[in-house]
């Protein structure tokens, strides 16, 4: 597999070029500005942390665990004015969309990133998210919840507080909507869901594997476009959160703190990345093909300072990566699965 392929990627229908012959390429461009390390554990002038004023002057509680609130500048929200359609021709489409945006907060420790929360604060994160989206699929016109984090100011995080976000809405996006089309394929030709069969051969083949427990497991994929992008996948086919028992919800905290110190542990920096968990829409249908699963896209390719850069042939022609998955797998699962902050004794414990 050194020389240039192409592979394809079942969930999306799309493909990716592999070019392993192009990592020895110079590199004379861009740099990023490598994230503060060391923040205090409260900011009198972060939005976010406990007892502070919020940007639009609501005062946060002084909340012990998560801390969730309704986005102050949500790009969705459930107006029931919806603008006319400026023409009814068929090439100028569009429809009104609703929907409701929040913000979750991880911990009221202000610099405290996943990666640097222990078992129980991760499983209080997702337990946050579960609830967060029954919630929101018991408001009237909400179809499809998006639970994601971007974490890093190189993805284009507003605000250091360790927090991720929630947006939801009245139709199913881009994403999930091919990954819909395909599982259900998938199921009706195979009779059986897509991820499972993915995770059990990924399993047997073991090269892409970077961890894996009783009820998840944590690869990068064979069609991965990022560097190091992995996907977490559950071991039987739920297609929400609050389908999740107790264990499993210890076992996903497990993976997702597994796969978060390695990627810190990496370049030893705070890891920059675009988190998403996706869930079936919320359309009571059974959803047997659906499996629940969270996407990782982290923008770093060479160290903590030069990122890949998803730009012109990427931009016109297709998706292409450098570094194998196998090759970054590999990378991922020879780390340390404790964080480097620990093992430096710059923090005691997490
Ligand atoms: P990022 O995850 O991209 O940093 O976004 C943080 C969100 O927090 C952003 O959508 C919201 C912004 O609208 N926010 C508030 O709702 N209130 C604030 O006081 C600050 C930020
Ligand atoms: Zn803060």
């Amino acid at each position: 597999m050194n020389l240039t392929h192409r592979r394809y990627n079942p969930l999306t229908d799309q493909w990716v070029l592999v070019s392993p012959n192009r990592t020895t390429r110079p590199w004379q461009g861009e740099t990023e500005e490598v994230s503060p390390e060391d923040l205090p554990a409260y900011d009198p002038a972060c939005y976010l942390c406990p007892g502070n004023t919020r940007a639009n002057g609501i005062i946060n509680p002084v909340y012990k665990k998560t801390y969730v609130f309704d986005n102050d500048f949500p790009a969705l929200t459930q107006e029931t004015e919806h603008p006319r359609q400026q023409t009814d021709h068929p090439l100028f489409r569009s429809m009104p969309e609703e929907g409701i945006c929040r913000v979750v907060c991880f911990s009221p420790h202000h610099s405290q990133t996943l990666p640097e929360l222990n078992q129980t604060q991760v499983e209080d994160v997702i337990d946050t998210w579960t609830r967060e989206t029954v919630d929101l699929f018991n408001t009237e016109g909400i179809f499809y919840v998006q639970v994601f984090e971007n974490k890093g100011s190189q993805m284009g995080c507003s605000n250091p507080h360790p927090h991720s976000q929630i947006w939801s809405q009245s139709q199913i996006p881009n994403e999930p909507l091919s990954e819909i089309q395909s599982q259900t394929n998938y199921y009706s030709e195979n009779g059986k869901p897509l991820l499972i069969e993915y995770i059990k051969e990924e399993l047997k083949q073991k090269n892409r594997v970077i961890a894996s427990n009783n009820h998840f497991t944590v690869v990068v994929p064979f069609w991965a476009i990022w560097p190091f992008e992995v996907l977490i996948t559950a071991h039987r086919p739920v297609a929400y959160l609050d389908q999740l028992s107790a264990n499993e919800i210890s076992s996903l905290a497990e993976i997702y703190r597994e796969i978060t110190i390695r990627f810190d542990n990496l370049f030893k920096t705070s890891f920059p990345y675009s988190m998403g968990i996706h869930q079936a829409p919320n359309d009571q249908g059974s959803h047997p093909e659906w499996v629940l699963h969270a996407h990782f896209y982290p923008p770093l390719l060479r160290s903590a300072t030069v990122r890949k850069f998803m730009v012109g042939y990427e931009m016109l022609a297709m998706p292409q990566r450098d570094i194998t998955p196998e090759a970054a797998a590999s990378h991922l699962k020879d780390l340390p699965g404790i964080h480097y902050k620990i093992a430096d004794n710059r923090v005691s414990s997490v």
